[in-house]
């Protein structure tokens, strides 16, 4: 079968929607960091649809971990096909917004100049959590993390995104060019405010003048970014091979649903994202705030119990009633009492990612969601924990999904199989569970000790521990399912 290319394009069926452009007419206007699968279900699409009318804002991706994304996508020319599934059925689209990808690693002259380049104004990043080398509960830099110190060390081969970004910056001020605006599409609680505070604090240990001219001069939008995207399967690849008539190394299967909230907040410039479904806002922090309350504190949820109770798909977990009317409650009763959101209908947003949650062909695994948990419960359990302690109020099925994620940790499920955890701190954490054994209390204590977790508030408050323990003890001693059961009925 003939790889899907530049040159195979004008094959593909006549039913899928391939570039309606020249792409011999593009040029790159941003570059991005981290290009994953989720940048290319989510932001490469908004992109493509502009490119018509706007063909100076194409993107340049850039991985700074695997190279496998640049040799999937080099023999293509960038191009590549989504395809959005629901239960009628898989709908694909070549997508054209990507003209090229540089590996980090190994072309990191060839990224760091284009970034210096004064035709890119926007960066733009999907790194995940992790990839802030940032405490996640302070959301300060690391300043301890290996790749930081290095990054510190050898400021003109930056390893790390925000070595990467201070150094192009740095690059742009020495030549007087305009920076470019640094756009943060992962979630992290007001991830541009979180991004600025990282980048500058870098910037400043590299040189306080510098560190300076970023904090007054560099533009940090926030976003709010939501498409549910699973890992792409080898069965998936089939799936679109029959479809487009070609073979695709790398498609991305994703939902029908997206959404889009940005800050508008671009000195040098932005595409019109509004004119093809995005929204632009003067503050995106309350759309942040509830998607990841709502969407990614469900889905960790689900992802850590509905693991150890042996569903391999969020679908399976969310069509048993008990994990439906877990979730269901998680969301009416503690996040959305936290959520300051006036003219949104909470309530419908939660029946509609209880439907997202439940399609079918979606098939996103437990397992993948429940990866580097660690970076990821405080915004999206913990900060809701807080809030309802400070104002006295019950939050036990947050504390069922803080409980599952420790009891997830132990790297051994209910079957006695082993768990691949996948964790920054994984190695940490398993040391910590070797010493527990199965006493729910040890357990909790040596974890929650995790500062860069919890804090040192959470570690000290009785409530947190006392509601927690109660759940972890029952999660050892009766099971997932009975735990939910005797929590919600
Ligand atoms: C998920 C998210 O893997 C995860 O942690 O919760 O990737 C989620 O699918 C997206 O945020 C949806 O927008």
């Amino acid at each position: 079968m003939t790889r899907l290319s530049a040159k195979t394009l004008n094959s593909i069926p006549a039913g899928v929607a391939v570039p309606n452009y020249d792409r011999s007419t593009l040029t790159p206007g941003i570059v991005h960091l981290g290009i994953g699968a989720f940048h290319r279900a989510h932001m490469a699409v908004y992109v493509d649809d502009l490119l018509k009318t706007h063909p100076d804002w194409a993107i340049v991706g850039a991985s700074l971990r695997r190279p496998d994304t640049k040799e999937a996508l080099e023999p293509q020319d960038g191009l590549y096909t989504i395809a959005v599934r629901d239960a009628a059925g898989t709908h694909p689209r070549v997508i054209g917004s990507i003209l090229s990808v540089l590996d980090g690693n190994t072309q990191r002259d060839e990224l760091l100049a284009l970034m210096a380049d004064p035709k890119i104004r926007i960066v733009s990043l999907t790194v995940t959590e992790k990839g802030y080398c940032h405490d996640p509960a302070t959301g300060e830099l690391d300043e301890r993390h290996p790749d930081i110190a290095h990054d510190l060390a050898n400021p003109a081969a930056p390893k790390s995104a925000p070595g990467m970004l201070v150094e192009a910056l740095a690059r742009r001020h020495a030549a007087g060019v305009p920076p470019f605006a640094v756009m943060s599409c992962d979630n992290l609680p007001s991830n541009g405010e979180t991004v600025q505070r990282i980048v500058t604090r870098f910037a400043r240990l590299r040189d306080v003048a510098l560190g300076d001219w970023v904090k007054q001069h560099v533009a940090f939008p926030g976003t709010m970014v939501d498409r549910i995207v699973p890992s792409t399967t080898d069965a998936d690849r089939e799936t679109i091979a029959g479809l487009i008539g070609a073979e695709d190394a790398w498609p991305i299967m994703t939902e029908p649903f997206t959404q889009w909230v940005i800050e508008d907040k671009f000195p040098q410039g932005r595409p019109p994202f509004e004119t093809v479904g995005a929204q632009l806002v003067a503050d995106v922090e309350p759309f942040e705030r509830m998607k990841l309350r709502m969407l990614n504190g469900s889905h960790s949820t689900i992802a850590y119990l509905g693991y150890l109770a042996g569903h391999e798909y969020v679908s399976q977990a969310i069509a048993n009633p008990a994990f439906h009317r877990l979730i269901h409650g998680l969301m009416t009763e503690e996040a959305m009492p936290t959520l300051d959101m006036p003219g949104t209908d909470l309530g419908a947003y939660r029946d509609q990612l209880l439907a997202r949650f439940a399609n079918p062909a979606l098939q996103h695994r437990t397992w993948q969601i429940a990866m580097d948990g660690s970076q990821k419960l405080p915004q999206r359990l913990l900060g809701t924990i807080r809030d309802r302690l400070k104002a006295g109020q019950s939050f036990d099925r947050l504390a069922l999904g803080v409980a599952g994620w420790m009891r997830y940790v132990v790297g051994i499920d209910e079957k006695g199989d082993n768990i691949d955890v996948r964790d920054p701190l994984a190695m940490r954490m398993m040391a910590i569970a070797a010493e527990a054994g199965d006493d729910a209390e040890a357990l909790y204590v040596g974890l929650v000790a995790l500062n860069e977790v919890f804090g040192t508030d959470l570690a000290d408050n009785q409530a947190f521990g006392d509601a927690v323990v109660t759940q972890l003890e029952s999660l050892f001693d009766d099971g997932v399912v009975a735990t939910i059961r005797e929590l919600v009925g």
